[in-house]
């Protein structure tokens, strides 16, 4: 009977190993999808949504070509990775707008390669090239990985245009907003509308990153401009102020006027008080006077297929890892929890069936 135990026990144990294992390959086969073939010119380019890809092997100077849609306000980042067939190669990833032209990306002897890109509101829908592959020798294989964030200003699920037409309405708060590092888009002016009333003094503070330089102006109604306030040297805060001598709204106008790495990630303030109160640090939202209570965006900006990269916050790069986390070694956790249940209850019955 002992000996019975046993073996059933060695075949318990060997079926758990296999569920595990087969759930670790399942979880590593899901984070890196096959990249279809892609097509050999703009015009045969083939449709891909955002992921993780592993590409097949491509002769020397070949091209694939493929496509995506994004939407305003999301930001496109590519990134390649490129194993050389023989001793070295020519890699290149490029991105280009629907009219065929390069918007961002290189070429280099080795990668990694990357691309990014935030449009402005000009379009509903934008439809983007990728062209990648060799320019001289052989791949054996590539990686490629195509992630949008979501860069909607003051969490309105879309990009405050750079027109008057296409300003976003706000009310008093904290707000992050989005503008495109410099040549990395065209979303380069964010709009926003406030509603004021007589008598009050409107008040606005933009933080940017560290290393650019942006501007607030205030527009009235007429969309005249009544005062703008340029950061005096890189990652300077900006305020604001007017006071209002009739009912109806103000435009905030926020520029980046230069600086910056792939994504100006601001936030913006606005309440309307006293001057003074915008000199305090973080006053504006504690005041009295402000309207609405600041509304911070939680969501991860991230969609699915995206690893940590430089910019993001802290919070955001601790969702990211929970995500991988997620991903590996939650389900190794669960199948070895399935294999411990499966090992007591046929240990259980074989036992029952023998005494
Ligand atoms: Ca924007």
């Amino acid at each position: 009977m002992v000996k019975f135990i046993a073996k059933n026990l060695a075949m318990v144990i060997f079926l758990g190993i296999l569920l595990v294992g087969t759930i670790g390959i399942v979880s590593v086969a899901g984070a890196q999808e096959t990249l279809p073939k892609g097509g050999d010119s703009f015009a045969t380019a083939v449709k891909i949504e955002p992921g993780s890809y592993k590409g097949g092997a491509v002769e020397s100077v070949e091209k694939e070509y493929f496509y995506i849609n994004i939407k305003p306000g999301q930001q496109i980042k590519l990134k390649g990775t490129f194993i050389p067939a023989g001793y070295g190669a020519n890699c290149v990833l490029y991105l280009y707008d629907e009219n065929e032209t390069r918007l961002d990306g290189e070429e280099y002897t080795s990668g990694p390669i990357s691309a990014f890109w935030l449009p402005n509101s000009n379009r509903d829908l934008y439809k983007y090239y990728i062209k990648v592959g060799s320019t001289a020798g052989a791949l054996s294989s590539y990686s490629l990985d195509v992630s949008l964030r979501d860069c909607y200003d003051a969490g309105s699920e879309k990009d405050a245009g750079d027109t008057f037409d296409k300003a976003i309405e706000i009310k008093g708060g904290k707000y992050t907003g989005y503008l495109a590092g410099p040549y990395k888009g065209t979303d380069e002016i964010d709009i926003y509308k406030i509603p004021v009333k007589k008598g009050e003094t409107l008040i606005a503070k933009v933080t940017p990153p560290s290393n650019t330089v942006l501007s607030l102006g205030f527009y009235d109604d007429d969309r005249r401009l009544i005062s703008e306030e340029i950061a005096p040297n890189r990652g300077a805060i900006v305020s604001n102020s007017v006071e209002i001598t009739r009912d109806g709204e103000i435009f905030a106008k926020v520029v980046a006027e230069k600086g910056g790495e792939n994504l100006n990630v601001y936030s913006l303030e606005v309440g309307t008080e006293g001057v003074a109160a915008v000199k305090e640090l973080g006053a504006v939202k504690e005041d009295k006077a402000v309207r609405e209570k600041p509304k911070i965006e939680d969501k991860s900006p991230f969609k699915e297929g995206l690893l940590p990269e430089e910019g993001l916050t802290e919070k955001e790069a601790q969702e990211a890892e929970k995500g991988l986390v997620r991903g590996g070694i939650i389900p190794a956790i669960i199948g070895l929890v399935v294999l411990i249940i499966i090992a007591i209850v046929i240990v259980f019955l074989v036992r029952k069936k023998k005494g």
